[in-house]
């Protein structure tokens, strides 16, 4: 069983898609096994997106993603990584297949609905970050 560290980004807390959203995880057979709403600080959301710091997006990123309450939730399955990140859909919703989260509600690159992890590694650091050593 492989375990996913998912956000649903302020966008889609400010739409009321957190029901729905889970709902296409649990659906799909997936678990979740830890949750939690917060408006984060920049500090914190700067050691979420650490690997983006420089890049162009980084700015509005970091004020969209700490403009509101999300929600981090931890989610287990099997191949659970990579299944969750076909339900997430593409990062630019244009490109996203029809049936995924972002091509149904997101906006653009940046207000796009979820985030999810994208490797073993960066799902153990991701879950350690938000969850402590609570989750194994
Ligand atoms: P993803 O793994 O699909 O969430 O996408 P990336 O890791 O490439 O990007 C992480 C986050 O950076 C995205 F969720 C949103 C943001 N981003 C932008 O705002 N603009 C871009 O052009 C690319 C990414």
């Amino acid at each position: 069983m492989e375990k996913s560290l998912v956000l649903i980004k302020p966008d889609a807390v400010k739409k009321n898609l957190i029901g729905k959203i889970i709902s296409k995880y649990e659906d799909n057979n997936l678990k979740v096994v830890a949750l939690r709403m917060e408006k984060i600080t920049e500090e914190f959301a700067s050691r979420h997106y650490k690997e983006h710091i420089g890049k162009d997006f980084y700015a509005p990123l970091l004020k969209f993603i700490t403009s509101g309450p999300l929600c981090a939730l931890v989610l287990e399955g099997e191949n659970a990584i990579e299944r969750i990140r076909e339900i997430n859909g593409s990062t630019d919703p244009e490109k996203a297949k029809e049936g995924t989260i972002r091509k149904s509600f997101s906006t653009n690159k940046t207000e796009n609905c979820v985030h999810a992890s994208d490797s073993l590694e960066s799902a153990e650091r991701e879950i350690k970050l938000w969850f402590g050593n609570n989750i194994k």
